[in-house]
């Protein structure tokens, strides 16, 4: 192996011996104690570690890098305290994650480091809202996220390397070509001779170096970081390895050919390191055995802070407690009087115009929301009044552009993500309920996204763009769920989305877009997310609904107009308000739900439930659910009709009330 020192100090030299050392001393140490059985998994880096410590060590302290499971010399070279490190790995309080995540799935912003969800791929629109974020804020900081080869070939990978190339982000995208994913060989993940190759595709640079080579690592990367600082654009940087252990220790490396494996062991980063500084006479044995035994103590004394804690006693209430940003909603009145007759949609597009002005933090992201307005308009005339930068139309790529919001969270700013339709959702699913609904509890970071969702059937328009998937995301703890019924909500809810630090998922119904207006305020004002709005009084039921079912519901009772009921609007979802519900339930003992989403594990469900658990001797009559069919939604309108539950409502209510 071939080392060109340059012009490099014989110090910068030693620094980097030091912090490749300090990685492969640590992994040796962990070896033996998962023989002893005194820890559970571990991924080893054996062999690469020249990568991850180059490339920080070639890094502003201040720059953010989005490491992998094998990237140990990323979180030393940062100089994590090794108790804390050690700790994080046994699931202890002194750890990053109070003992609810392991190993390296955890972020540190003291650090500027962001580590992995499992998921691998997601990483990547990560790291592009950071940049993103940099790069908005003019601070010319480069941002680099780890890959595997195996890895590269999620869609994950390839939507945030081309939000960077159209964006212009200050990316490094590593891909750590190691031979293997788990147990595939390269052979069978991808076809390219060289991933450097892919950055032509993508319209951007891209290189391939020796990843055993430390000091290769370290001059590429600070050349290029040296470049991007000044030219805002990413790059994809190949460094080619071998992983010398099993994916994980348990795995082993039978199925890897022997020639292969003594092929990399002669290219070990460290020992071929080592030998040039000995052969430059840059160290000598003394020193190498000095720092050896320095770093040992080092970790002896970290691993016995480590072990000295046991794992953490739970407490029910704060587990659940740290799902949620800490955050107490101040409900802001308008200033004024001043009222204006709005259509649902004015209101949405009012209350985004008056959070952009409220929150210059706040960037919009969404598919054609530019000049063309979006395809509802909302965000139309956005552009002229706050510029290109913060509405940003963005490639069909919802899974980078949510993790995206993620990423300029991490920084500090605010994101709204427009999904063109609410179904759209599916293909950035991942990211909001394993990124953005878990960050804060794992590891205290907020995810500050609202994710606008075109909902709802009405308009013959297929299986496609008529989805009611708010229960996809009911199941998840992390996020908020709104979803307001009128004009008046539609507003003041949004501006309470972007008010909240924590994930909301804002459902609009495109019914309701144009087909009904009230007089709402003029001015900037927010409606509480969590309370449930009573829209009709009454004593003889409780009808619990939101969205299009309050326009139905209000229909029908108008047709029956001997009975009288308690109309519930939810507005929000998630939390959605037990107080309201229980209440009514008391006065009324008859319940019955409604919503357009399917019957089968909706929302209705949950809350029909947990009223049998908890309103059980208030009751006079079983609850009663009325949804959509347990069927996608057909098309033409006649079947759509049928689809939807408002034909079955009247008849449904009819015999709760007659019970
Ligand atoms: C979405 C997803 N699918 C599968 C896995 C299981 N898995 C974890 S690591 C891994 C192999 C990754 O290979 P590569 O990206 O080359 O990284 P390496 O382990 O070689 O460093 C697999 C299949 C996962 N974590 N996430």
């Amino acid at each position: 192996m071939k080392f060109d020192r340059k012009d490099y100090s014989d110090q910068l030299l030693l620094d980097l011996y030091k912090a490749l050392v300090r990685p492969r001393l640590i992994e040796e140490k962990m070896l033996i104690l998962l023989r002893q059985n005194k820890i559970s998994k571990w991924f080893s880096g054996i062999g690469q570690e020249a990568i991850a410590v180059g490339i920080t060590a070639a890094l502003e302290q201040d720059e953010y890098i989005l490491p992998m499971h094998r990237n140990l010399g990323v979180f030393t070279t940062r100089e994590l305290p090794l108790e804390r490190l050690f700790a994080q790995w046994q699931g202890t309080l002194m750890g990053y994650t109070k003992g609810r995540d392991r190993s390296f799935h955890f972020g540190t912003n003291e650090h500027h480091i962001v580590g992995m969800i499992s998921h691998l791929g997601p990483q990547n629109g990560v790291a592009d809202g950071i940049a993103l974020a940099s790069k908005l804020k003019g601070e010319q900081k480069v941002t680099v996220v780890f890959n595997g080869d195996g890895g590269t070939s999620e869609g994950d990978f390839h939507e945030a390397v081309n939000v960077a190339a159209v964006w212009d982000l200050p990316v490094i995208f590593v891909i750590e070509n190691n031979g293997y994913g788990l147990s595939t060989p390269s052979s069978e993940q991808f076809r390219c001779k060289s991933f450097a190759d892919k950055g032509i595709g993508y319209g951007i640079k891209g290189i391939s170096i020796d990843g055993n080579n430390v000091l290769e690592v370290f001059d590429a990367v600070r050349t290029l970081a040296g470049e991007v600082r000044v030219h805002s654009q990413p790059v994809i940087l190949e460094c080619m390895t071998f992983r010398m252990r099993g994916h994980e220790e348990a795995s082993g490396t039978k199925y890897v050919p022997k020639s292969l494996m003594e092929e990399w062991e002669r290219k070990d980063p460290v020992d071929n390191y080592e030998q040039f500084l000995l052969a430059s006479g840059v160290a000598d044995s003394q020193y190498v055995e000095e720092l050896r035994r320095g770093i040992r103590k080092e970790i002896e004394q970290g691993l016995a802070a480590a072990f000295a804690e046991t794992h953490p006693a739970a407490t029910t209430e704060e587990e659940l407690s740290d799902v949620y940003a800490p955050y107490s909603q101040t409900v802001v009145a308008p200033a004024t009087d001043s009222q204006s007759e709005r259509r649902y949609i004015d209101a949405i597009s009012d209350g985004l115009r008056q959070s952009m002005e409220r929150h210059g933090n706040l960037v919009l992201m969404g598919q054609d929301i530019a000049e063309y307005g979006g395809v509802f308009k909302i965000t139309e005339g956005f552009v002229e009044k706050f510029g290109k930068a913060r509405v940003r139309n963005t490639p069909i790529c919802e899974s980078a552009i949510v993790g995206a919001g993620l990423g300029l969270s991490i920084k500090g700013m605010k994101a709204m993500v427009e999904m063109q339709f609410a179904d759209f959702v599916s293909e950035g699913f991942n990211q909001i309920v394993n990124n953005l609904a878990k960050s804060h509890w794992r590891w205290g970071q907020t995810s500050d996204v609202v994710i606008r969702m075109p909902t709802g059937a009405g308009t013959a328009a297929g299986p496609f763009h008529s989805q009611s998937n708010e229960s996809w995301f009911f199941h998840t703890p992390g996020l908020k769920i709104v979803y307001p019924s009128n004009p008046y909500d539609a507003k003041g809810l949004l501006c309470a989305s972007f008010d909240d630090p924590n994930p909301v998922m804002y459902f609009e119904h495109k019914f309701l877009y144009r087909s009904i207006k009230e007089s709402i305020p003029d001015d900037y004002y927010t409606v509480p997310i969590g309370k449930a709005k009573l829209v009709r009084e009454g004593n003889d039921v409780t009808i619990v609904t939101y969205g299009m079912g309050v326009h139905w519901a209000s229909e029908i009772l108008d047709q029956l107009p001997s009975s009288s009921a308690d109309l519930i609007d939810l507005r929000t979802l998630l939390p959605w308000d037990k107080d309201a519900v229980t209440g009514s339930v008391e006065k009324t003992s008859r319940v019955i739900i409604l919503h357009e989403d399917t019957l089968t594990g909706g929302i209705g469900a949950e809350i029909g439930a947990w009223i049998s658990e908890h309103c059980f001797k208030m009751l006079d009559a079983p609850v009663i659910r009325v949804g959509g069919l347990d069927t996608p939604i057909p098309f033409a309108p006649t079947l759509e009709a049928n689809f939807l539950p408002k034909a079955r409502f009247r008849s449904a209510l009819e015999r709760l009330l007659a019970f």
